[in-house]
């Protein structure tokens, strides 16, 4: 993974300005796994002075918020100091909560109404694959409706944070779309 880490963030890093990304997901969905496997430094975790924990990520013109969904509707207006000049959002999945699918979906959908993120990517990780009772990529897919998302280039990548699988092909995809849709 030293590997796909420079070379992911080498790119992102040759782009010469500040991105912002969203990493976002129920509890137990596998993001900050996804981001020691990516070797991406420090997570700190700020007191949860409004009501909530935000993990920052800073590494070199790359800033990500980290946050946990669900049961948080009340602080949810806090969030928008956050969204502005967000290029990209990655929505984590475990792909073995079929019980929780369904908030998963609620939130995913209700996050991306924010004005100040109608211009970020998507990219879902379908993650937890290495479990033989995880659904697949298109059943998550299906789940979160994402075929119904408008006007927003989405992706969706099957991955296993533990085994490190998907997530460079995944990170590639957004970097590409990035790219492409905001330099
Ligand atoms: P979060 O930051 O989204 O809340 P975490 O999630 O990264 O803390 O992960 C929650 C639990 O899921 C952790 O297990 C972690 O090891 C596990 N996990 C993350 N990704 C994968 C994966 O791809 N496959 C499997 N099998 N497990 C994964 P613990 O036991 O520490 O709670
Ligand atoms: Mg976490």
């Amino acid at each position: 993974m030293g590997n796909v880490f420079s070379s992911i963030f080498g790119r992102l890093w040759g782009l010469q300005k500040e991105i912002r990304i969203l990493i976002l997901g129920l509890d137990g969905a596998g993001k900050t796994t996804i981001l020691y496997k990516l070797q991406m430094g420090e997570v700190v975790k700020t007191k949860p002075t409004i009501g909530f924990n935000v993990e920052t990520m800073q590494y070199k013109n790359i800033s990500i918020n980290m946050w946990d969904l669900g049961g948080q509707t009340s602080i949810r207006p806090y969030w928008r100091c956050y969204y502005a000049n967000t290029a990209a959002v990655i929505f984590v999945v475990d792909s073995t909560d079929k019980e929780r699918i369904d908030v998963a979906k609620k939130e995913l959908h209700l996050m991306l109404k924010e004005e100040e993120l109608s211009d970020s990517a998507l990219l879902v990780f379908a993650n937890k694959q290495d479990q033989p009772a995880a659904m697949s990529a298109a059943e998550v897919s299906k789940a979160l409706n994402l075929v119904e998302l408008k006007d927003r280039s989405w992706s969706i990548v099957a991955s296993s944070a533990l085994k490190g699988e998907g997530l460079s092909e995944g990170l590639d995809w957004l970097i590409d779309v990035i790219k492409e849709e905001q330099m």
